[in-house]
């Protein structure tokens, strides 16, 4: 038997995220599937990663790409079957890598039997399963907005309500408070263990619980709706609501299981309570400090490039806030988020493969439990989208045509939307340099970006100096080498603007990561201690496996990991 104070399995574990729809089309509808993946499940293993995220391969209406969901316990016919998913479930176990689902029940879908019962009557047995209000002095119950564009509320004509959907009108919110809702998320929760899944994603699993009596966030000038994150994030319930799950689905298993919830807006304080593990709510966060510091005053899309600092900033504050307590999610990139190396790093060709090595360096050089999103591992790029038409995704679309309504700079809102967009995430994988990159032989349902001619995963596993082997090695030294899990972080020069260091130490070892994360050369001063340290990865070919003297001197994207005994 293990000892109870053993680390949890996930804390030496590298996640890898599969947006299914962009992933790999075996039926050639143009839309990737679940036989897709199983046929792509070799380059996965490859790569060396533990477990898989599948984002959501539920029944959907698919306005938001499965994260509307009608039916919790069947897969999507655009996606396969449930046989689709045994087979994939046991493809996955037989190469020793584990498979978590992407739990959506902040909301469901407006099509889902639940709400349908919910809206058929103000007496429906289901009516309490959702938030509905009447209006206010004629209008929306409050002055809360939806993150997707305009307000939260949307008016039922039948019955004469309103329902809060902090998403689209299409994401109608559940109703937490309602015991109900809590033990019909255990259902479903149970339904999948029982299947054979690994654990859960949670989404927006910080927004359950809302303030109660759901009043008005304070009002900023010129926008008649505000996206009301102190009044529904992080609400008055939502630790006894996790708490109660995991207890009720896990009970004294927990540990074999793995849990992470996404959290908008979560703050450093709240997420220790939510991963302490005395507590028994979640393993680990998605906190997005690090992906806000490029928004500017007006959102996302009022995009203002990278300020390092403060980028190093975010992310150290949040390794120090759970180093003793809880632990920390790491990742760059998501299905929400633009390519990482088109936004922190540098996609000109000449820097691209570097750049794209240092951040990941960077990345898994911290304290928590990596997360590669699809194509990453390949350095996959920002799409170059040009025209309104280009965007596929809700988000996008609606904030266009806001700016537009409004008569606001619909150049500006392209620009931003190409640097931050949704879509830039969601372009299909790159499998090789022939027709649709091989992600499909139909016509992909988002179209491929031009540059999978030579940025592809044929290219690169088995290259040597690939995008892909620098992944691969990270995730082989995040399993060899536990300073990697357990080693305290010290940040060094956090002020200068283009180098990124720290170190990682345990009585008997030291890592020293550097990162030179501009064009320019740098030169950097170690300490004496280091000279003569071994080089335990580096990102460039030709690069001393020994650092010689006090001097570093970093080329444009140099990063490296030194290691000593202490
Ligand atoms: O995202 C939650 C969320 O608030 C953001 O990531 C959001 O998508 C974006 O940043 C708004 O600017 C989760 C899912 O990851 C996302 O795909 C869904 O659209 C959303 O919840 C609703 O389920």
């Amino acid at each position: 038997m293990t000892p109870q104070h053993d680390p949890p399995w996930w804390q030496s574990a590298v996640v890898y995220q599969i947006y299914p729809r962009s992933f790999a089309d075996a039926d050639g509808d143009g839309i990737g599937d679940l036989r897709g993946i199983i046929g792509r499940l070799d380059h996965l293993a490859a790569l060396g990663v533990d477990v898989l995220w599948l984002s959501p391969i539920y029944p959907s209406p698919q306005v938001d790409n499965g994260y509307d969901i009608s039916d919790y316990r069947d897969v999507d016919p655009l996606f396969g079957t449930l046989a689709d998913f045994d087979a994939l479930l046991a493809e996955v176990h037989d190469r020793g890598m584990k498979l978590v689902m992407d739990l959506v029940v902040n909301h469901t879908s407006d099509e889902h039997p639940w709400f349908v019962e919910s809206r058929s009557s103000r007496d429906s047995p289901k009516r309490d399963w959702y938030i509905w209000r009447d209006t206010r002095d004629g209008a929306e119950p409050n002055n809360w907005g939806s993150l997707f564009s305009g307000s939260a509320w949307e008016w039922d004509e039948a019955t004469e309500q309103y329902y809060l959907h902090l998403f689209d009108r299409k994401q109608p919110d559940l109703n937490w408070e309602h015991p109900p809702v809590r033990k019909a998320v255990q259902d479903i929760m149970s339904w999948w263990l029982d299947r054979g899944v690994d654990g859960f994603r949670m989404d927006v699993i910080n927004f359950i619980s809302k303030t109660s009596g759901l009043p008005d966030a304070p009002a900023i000038p010129g926008r008649r709706f505000v996206v009301a994150f102190a009044e529904f994030a992080d609400g008055p319930r939502v630790h006894d609501y996790l708490a109660e799950t995991t207890l009720a689905v896990f009970g004294n298993r927990a540990g074999d299981f793995m849990t992470v919830g996404e959290m908008p807006g979560v703050t450093p304080e709240q997420a220790r309570l939510y991963t302490d593990p005395e507590r028994g709510e979640l393993d680990m966060v998605f906190q997005f400090e690090h992906v806000s510091v490029d928004h500017g005053a007006g959102g996302k899309f009022d995009y203002r490039g990278l300020d390092l600092v403060v980028l190093k900033k975010a992310l150290h504050r949040w390794q120090a806030a759970l180093a003793d307590t809880g632990w920390n999610s790491l990742y760059w990139n998501n299905h929400d988020q633009p390519r990482v190396v088109s936004r922190f790093g540098d996609d000109d060709p000449a820097y691209w493969a570097a750049s794209a090595k240092a951040l990941a360096t960077i990345l898994h050089g911290m304290r928590g439990t990596p997360f590669v999103y699809q194509g990453e591992e390949l350095g996959m790029t920002n799409y170059p989208f040009r025209t309104p038409q280009d965007h596929a995704d809700l988000e996008a679309v609606n904030h266009y045509d806001d700016v537009v309504a409004a008569s606001g700079d619909a150049q500006a809102a392209l620009a931003g939307l190409a640097a931050m967009s949704r879509d830039n995430a969601r372009t299909p994988m790159q499998w090789d340099g022939g027709p649709n990159g091989g992600f499909s032989a139909g016509t992909p349902w988002l179209p491929v970006n031009p540059n999978h001619t030579w940025l592809n995963a044929e290219e690169q596993v088995g290259t040597t100096d690939s995008v892909f082997a620098h992944y691969r090695d990270l995730i082989r030294l995040r399993h060899d080498l536990p300073i990697l899990r357990d080693g305290v972080f010290t940040p060094l020069l956090e002020d200068d603007p283009q180098l990124w260091v720290y170190t990682r130490t345990l009585p008997e070892r030291e890592l020293l990561v550097v990162a030179n994360c501009g064009r320019e050369p740098r030169s950097m001063e170690i300490c004496p201690d280091w000279i003569g340290s071994a080089l335990l990865l580096g990102n460039l070919l030709g690069t001393p496996t020994t650092s010689t003297s006090a001097i570093l001197d970093l080329v444009g994207w140099d990063a490296r990991i030194y290691s000593r005994d202490s």
